[in-house]
């Protein structure tokens, strides 16, 4: 039965239909009734926490207004739909962004301000959204900011963890993981506790004939959990178009199951149960480009893909259209290989459950998905185990294996008595045990793969996915550069400089349309522009000053040159190379006469980033930037001339303090790792020089900024194989510079070099497999330049303007309209003329 009102008794319903709040005087009533009513406080007991809830609750009444009309417009008008289907969603905070997406930022000031709050502290009570681990979260989180601002009608499926990322304490140096409990009074999210779905593991399959003697399979499970729906409203910015979060939860499953126990006296057992079920969603993995084949991590993937299916095959239905049209109407975005049980599990609902014919399914399955790489590091590409798989989805399994057999027999036909081939390409690894490849169930199950980056998106044609290019020609697969959304890292990360680009600009267009930033080298050599530009990055820079003397203690000067490398902690992104190069600046600097020190530029080094937990060497590189720190940073000789910061619990609004204040930024993974990148971006944006080695997104921002405005070194990803087989084939040949700065932490002047041995063996014995020793001589060589050029503000200053000019390229905007054109055939649509 429909859930909805006659005709003729809604008028009652739009007479008091909710309205929003437009100006100070409303917002305040809005303010002090959820004080006084939602929250049950008033002006007696109103602290920082209070108004920001109470702010966060005006603004949420408004988003969910607007939330009810885009989805009752998208449902009514029943074009193409996108749904990205993903592990993580890094959102960071809401609130800064919802008041800028609606545009009532200043409203909120001057009201806050008249009921005795700074808006500033508000905003920052609010606990970081931290549903993933680093880049490949983050965009997800701008992706939804883009579908939205664009108005393409696309709603994002994920996880609603209990614990988010760890939040990262550094005790004596180490780093210590704090669960992230991050639930309590979240004014964001909706529970419908009325859109269920009953998800299924174990058991067995059945095998029986219907009426016309055909096969048919039926999956009896034996265990089930529920899925509950949590929806988190997505505003974009300057549009009507508000999109739809929607996360799913795990809880036991009200059945007949846990009623035995109950009836049978077995309390505690069946409250045990319900503890297993919500396990499925408690915790998101901590892991960044690693997979570890863990069978939690599975029924994470199985239980969020079906509920997310369920739900969209659902929707479908309601429209009663015609299978054949499924592709027509949806697009499923897999972000990476880890939704690729989707795939499964649609074809097993369409033949299994909806009675299609096999080759019909397919062909609306492979319609329908497109699957994005972010990862060409073999220790990162999914594979799971055939028993696990077998134990937990022994349905997927089946089909699994003949989506193999049908894939197996249409190469054989294309290349006859090519048995490598075969082996090669076939989703069944034959080792003990045998794997499943998950990477290939996503290429053969999809219209559309995609790179992040160009080099990144060539490299996986010629190197993991080569043969897939030979069968399916070149056109599957394709390159979409990855981007970042301005509104999030420039208009609210750095207020001041928007406003100044606004100013020279005519207004905020260029917030969506980044190209418009290109009108800004006009402006190189305008002397007031410059000095605000400069003015307003020092500001920044103090900002970032005042954070570090916080979180660390330190105070630093905020005249030194800012270098920082904020990112997850790996050896491929080569945190140990930045802190061997910094030691290396302490030994000079320790060799120099006073003399010769009163000519060197005042640098502070900055890291932050989390470890995996179980990740040995790159919690080692972490206790090695502390202990160094520990070292220089009280050393007289040195004063402000170095100093090395390590701020801890890297996350999305501490980026949006620390990317307006870098002056330069370090990017500098072994060539050829890094699929994209995406921080680089965010530095560029707001007016930082950056260090990069010929990989991912950085060769692009080159291209796009020109190669004197970045600081490039290194070797080329051409060129790594031969250096690294050279490592074990020519004798390994340690660059002296290197050397010294290994003698130096062998020594003891960081304390107890046992701690450190791993770090140098890998280097020393084992190979170097990140070229470390191979980039240092050229890393030191540009850092000196560095120094160099930092001295001359002037030409720092142009730099850093044409730079800024030129990014309009790596707006999200356009890698969403790259998307829509080029994998999801859809069209936006408009909220604005609805009523
Ligand atoms: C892989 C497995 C588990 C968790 C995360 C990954 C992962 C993350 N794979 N790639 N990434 C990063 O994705 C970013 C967004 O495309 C890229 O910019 C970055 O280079 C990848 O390392």
């Amino acid at each position: 039965v429909e859930a909805s009102i006659p005709e003729p008794l809604r008028e009652a319903w739009r007479k008091h239909s909710a309205s929003e709040f437009t100006s100070k005087d409303e917002f305040e009533r809005e303010f002090v009734r959820h004080i006084e009513t939602t929250l049950a406080r008033s002006l007696y007991n109103c602290d920082e926490l209070a108004a920001y809830s109470g702010t966060a609750l005006a603004f949420r009444d408004r988003l969910i207004i607007e939330w009810n009309r885009t989805q009752q417009r998208q449902t009514f008008t029943d074009q193409k739909r996108v749904y990205y289907l993903s592990l993580e969603f890094l959102m960071g905070r809401a609130l800064d962004n919802a008041m800028l997406n609606v545009g009532m930022k200043d409203i909120a000031r001057d009201g806050l301000a008249d009921l005795g709050f700074r808006i500033e502290d508000a905003i920052s009570q609010e606990h970081d959204a931290a549903l993933g681990n680093g880049g490949l979260g983050r965009l997800a989180a701008c992706f939804l900011d883009s579908m939205a601002t664009l108005n393409y009608p696309a709603w994002g499926y994920g996880l609603r963890y209990r614990y988010g990322i760890f939040k990262q304490e550094i005790v004596n140096g180490y780093q210590m993981e704090i669960p992230d409990y991050w639930l309590d009074n979240n004014p964001w999210e909706f529970p419908r506790h009325d859109i269920t779905v009953d998800i299924q593991f174990y058991g067995h399959v059945n095998k029986s004939y219907d009426e016309d003697g055909k096969v048919v399979y039926s999956w009896e499970a034996g265990e089930t959990v529920q899925a509950v729906a949590y929806d988190v409203p997505i505003p974009g910015y300057r549009t009507k178009t508000t999109n739809n979060l929607r996360l799913w939860s795990s809880k036991a499953s009200s059945g007949e199951f846990d009623f035995q126990k109950f009836n049978a006296g077995d309390y505690e057992s069946a409250v045990a149960d319900q503890q297993t079920a919500e396990t499925i969603s408690a915790v998101l993995y901590p892991n960044d480009n690693l997979e570890r084949g863990k069978e939690l991590r599975l029924k994470q993937q199985y239980f969020w893909c079906a509920a997310s299916l369920y739900d969209i095959v659902r929707r479908f239905k309601k429209t009663k259209r015609a299978w054949s049209e499924f592709p027509d109407q949806i697009a499923i975005q897999l972000n990476d290989t880890h939704p690729t049980l989707a795939i499964v599990e649609l074809q097993r609902i369409l033949i299994d459950v909806e009675g299609l014919e096999w080759d019909e399914a397919w062909r609306i399955v492979t319609g329908t998905f497109g699957y994005t790489n972010h990862t060409v590091l073999p220790e990162a590409l999914e594979k799971w185990s055939v028993p696990l798989m077998q134990n937990l989805l022994p349905r997927h399994l089946q089909i699994i294996y003949d989506i193999n057999l049908f894939f197996l027999q249409s190469v054989e036909k294309r290349f006859p008595n090519d048995r490598d081939m075969l082996s090669r390409v076939s989703i069944i690894e034959e080792s003990h045990p045998k794997m499943v490849r998950m990477a290939y169930i996503a290429i053969i199950g999809s219209h559309k793969v995609n790179g992040v980056a160009e080099l990144h998106s060539d490299l996986i044609k010629t190197t993991i996915f080569k043969d897939f290019v030979t069968i399916y020609g070149p056109d599957r697969f394709t390159n979409v550069t990855n981007g970042i959304t301005p509104r999030r890292w420039l208009h609210q990360a750095n207020p001041e400089l928007s406003a100044l680009i606004a100013d020279k600009l005519g207004g905020y267009d260029f917030l969506t349309d980044l190209t418009l930033l290109d009108k800004l080298e006009a402006f190189v050599d305008d002397k007031k522009f410059r000095q605000e530009w400069s003015d307003i990055k020092a500001r920044n820079k103090l900002r970032l000053a005042k954070l570090i003397k916080d979180v660390t203690g330190y105070s630093v000067n905020p005249n030194s040159l800012f270098d920082v490398q904020v990112k997850r902690i790996h050896e491929y992104k080569r945190q140990q190379l930045n802190i061997f190069g910094v030691i290396h600046r302490y030994l000079s600097l320790k060799a120099m006469t006073p003399e010769e020190r009163k000519k060197v530029v005042p640098r502070v080094s900055i890291f932050g980033g989390k470890a995996a937990p179980g990740y040995w060497m790159a919690k080692s590189i972490i206790y090695l930037i502390n202990s160094v720190a520990a070292v220089v940073n009280k050393d007289e000789d040195i004063g402000d001339l170095l100093k090395v910061i390590f701020i801890e619990d890297y996350n999305v609004s501490k980026a949006e303090i620390i990317c307006p204040a870098s002056d330069i930024s370090e990017h500098i993974s072994t060539a050829g790792t890094e699929a994209s990148g995406t921080s680089n971006m965010k530095f560029v944006l707001n007016g930082g020089l950056i260090i990069g080695t010929c990989d991912g997104a950085n060769i692009e921002i080159t291209r796009e900024i020109g190669e004197q405005n970045i600081f490039l070194f290194g070797n080329l990803a051409e060129d790594v194989d031969d250096l690294r087989h050279r490592h074990f084939y020519g004798g390994f040949q340690l660059d002296p510079q290197l050397k010294r700065v290994f003698e130096a932490i062998k020594e003891g002047t960081f304390g107890d070099p046992s701690s450190f041995t791993s770090l140098i063996s890998s280097i020393e014995e084992h190979g170097d497999y990140y070229l470390v020793s191979d980039d240092f001589n050229s890393y030191i060589a540009t850092h000196d330049m560095v120094d160099k050029e930092f001295q001359n503000q002037e030409e720092w200053l142009a730099k850093s303007i044409t730079s800024v000019a030129r990014m309009g390229f790596f707006s999200m905007d356009r890698v969403t309209n790259e998307y829509a054109d080029s994998i999801w055939n859809v069209e936006p649509l408009d909220i604005e003329d609805e009523a």
